[in-house]
């Protein structure tokens, strides 16, 4: 799906700002009270400051009107929603146009003729957070009984951060032309010496036209070279590289008559990507992957954007020597996607499928009726849904460097490789830039898991030193090693990744001893698994858990959320900031450690 973007042949108008909003049920062919508002974008659970607010699950409707922008006879008029988290029902002047389900990728609403005559759009959406058994992410749902006899819904999340809600990215009015650009594919191919490439850009179109032409531009935008039947050579190629971006620029214009009917310019960047012999290539040099586990998290806006937040975090992970981050554990913004392209961030993408696991701690208490995870959980329709729409819309960035299928899922039970092969699958076939694909691994399901071998990467979140042996690094050392050696052993040719470890620290607590929760702790924990992971030749990749601390559900061992953040919650580094920072910026983001 294209990004909103403003082009001679397209209009744009911003519908973020102040709506009208209500928690429960509204009739959309009535008006919404003004007496409660709400901003869009963000998550509505912290602004709102009422603690029954914040935890609400259910439907809530947010609310605005617009005056009609002039639509032409050959126009549509689209309504353009980033994210609604985690569904949303879309009512124009009440009647109801359309929904989409799924809170982390955008959808369209393209709104009828029979409004263009009209003075004024009332737009209402109906909201809801619900989350269970066949949603990505999962959640335990329950109804509970109150004293005066209502019932109340409640969601325990199954995965370890807050189940932020609301209208989370941008909501933009669109005008375009009925025949308009649908799509646009770009797959680069470079040559074997990586002086040229071969640009392939597939086009479509929601009708019939004359003429499709794509022109390559340079990031000044001089013309690099004219496509001929959706294909380019783009000679002396300007490699996109870590952390040393350059973007070219596809710009589609379509012809019917002699006349242009539309154009739209889509950025993206040269290189390849591939992985073999234990190593992960980018423009066929080993690259190391020196950086983090993330989470769409910030003080008021909760999981809403936060495009300051977004750049100070991307200039924190280089000022640290840090080259990648994943987005764990759902997609992230279209707008930090594009930050990363432009800011040459490699990008593992990660789809929501995180809670798959029916033993996972959260879940414990919870009558799952004596059934394991892949008998218990309808998710499949709902994870092949996210994966098409990760990939519609983040298939052309340069950035994104590997797909997740599953963070965390029950991998070793039985039935997990029938549920997981067709998935793994239809990344495989489905991206024309055929990047690796991963499900990342968790301590219990270990070598037991019965997926590995159909991955390309090895991707293990490991907590050696805190949940296991817990204060004791001398045994976490030995037990880190040991797993480790045996991954490298059992899959000589696959490349290994630690893509979570960490520690709960807080800032300003110190100790003589190895006392956990103390900054002196984390930098302990870090520098042990950092002499652990050099020893292994196969190893590619240390990403910490977590950049910065982030909100969870409350929990006996959360203590107003997460603290493993290498950064508070507010961004003040700890003290292991200056010592990884020191270890990053020697590692070379191309490494090669086979042959160091
Ligand atoms: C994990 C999960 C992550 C948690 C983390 C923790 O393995 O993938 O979502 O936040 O552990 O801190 O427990």
């Amino acid at each position: 799906m294209l990004y909103p973007q403003l082009t001679k042949t397209r209009s744009l108008y911003d519908l973020n700002g102040v709506w009208n909003f209500k928690l429960g049920d509204h009739n959309p062919h009535e008006k919404l009270s003004s007496e409660t508002v709400m901003v869009v974008p963000t998550s509505f659970n912290d602004v709102s400051v009422d603690k029954d607010v914040r935890n609400y699950i259910g439907d809530f409707w947010y609310e605005r009107g617009v005056d009609i922008p002039k639509v032409g006879t050959d126009e549509e008029l689209v309504l353009r929603f980033g994210s609604v988290t985690h569904r949303a029902k879309v009512y124009v002047n009440g009647e109801f146009l359309g929904e989409h389900e799924g809170g982390f990728t955008p959808f369209e609403i393209i709104v009828p003729e029979n409004y263009y005559q009209e003075q004024t759009l009332k737009i209402s959406v109906c909201a809801n957070n619900e989350l269970n058994y066949t949603t990505l992410p999962v959640g335990n749902y329950f109804e509970e009984v109150q004293e005066d006899g209502s019932i109340k819904k409640v969601v325990k999340e199954n995965f370890d951060f807050f189940n932020y809600a609301g209208i989370h990215r941008p909501v933009k009015l669109v005008v375009r032309p009925k025949t308009h650009i649908s799509d646009i594919v770009i797959v680069p191919s470079l040559s074997e010496d990586l002086q040229s490439a071969e640009v392939s850009v597939t086009v479509a179109t929601s009708a019939a036209v004359d003429e499709v032409r794509v022109t390559i531009l340079d990031e000044e935008r001089n013309v690099v070279v004219t496509a001929e039947n959706g294909r380019a050579v783009i000679e002396n190629v300007h490699l996109w590289e870590v952390l040393d971006a350059y973007l070219y620029t596809a710009q589609v214009e379509l012809y019917k008559g002699g006349e242009l009917v539309d154009t739209y310019s889509e950025p993206f960047g040269v290189r390849s990507v591939r992985v073999a012999d234990g190593q992960f290539f980018v423009n066929e040099k080993p690259v190391y992957f020196k950086g983090f586990g993330k989470h769409e998290d910030t003080f008021i806006n909760g999981r809403g954007l936060n495009e300051a937040a977004n750049l100070m975090d991307l200039n924190l992970l280089k000022e640290m020597g840090a080259n990648s981050f994943r987005t764990s554990h759902y997609p992230y913004s279209e707008e930090m996607m594009r930050l990363a392209d432009r800011m040459g961030v490699l990008v593992i993408d990660e789809v929501p499928a995180v809670g798959l696991f029916q033993g996972f701690a959260v879940t414990l208490g919870v009558d799952t009726g004596g059934r394991s995870t892949f008998e218990n959980m309808k998710t499949k329709e709902a994870h092949e849904q996210v994966i098409d729409e990760l990939l519609a819309r983040d298939k052309n960035h340069a950035c994104v460097v590997m797909w997740v299928v599953a963070n965390e899922p029950a991998s070793h039970e039985e039935g997990a490789r029938e549920y997981f092969e067709p998935l793994i699958n239809q990344f495989r076939e489905k991206d024309l830039q055929n990047r690796p694909v991963t499900i990342v691994n968790i301590g219990t399901a270990g070598l037991n898991d019965l997926t590995t071998d159909l991955i390309d990467v090895i991707c293990i979140n490991r907590y050696y030193g805190w949940y296991e042996n817990h204060s004791d690094l001398t045994r976490a050392e030995i037990g880190l090693r040991k797993e480790l050696l045996e991954w490298q052993h059992k899959f000589p040719n696959k490349p290994l990744m630690v893509t979570e470890y960490g520690a709960d620290t807080f800032a300003g607590f110190h100790s003589m001893w190895d006392i956990p929760y103390t900054e002196t702790y984390q930098c302990d924990y870090y520098a042990m698994n950092h002499k652990v992971f050099d020893e292994i030749e196969n190893f590619v990749g240390e990403h910490v858990w977590n950049f910065a601390d982030f909100e969870t559900n409350v929990a006996i061992i959360r203590i107003k959320g997460n603290h493993k953040g290498l950064f508070t919650r507010n961004r003040e580094p700890k003290a292991v900031v200056r010592e990884i920072q020191k270890r990053w910026r020697s590692i070379p983001h191309y490494y090669n450690k086979k042959r160091k």
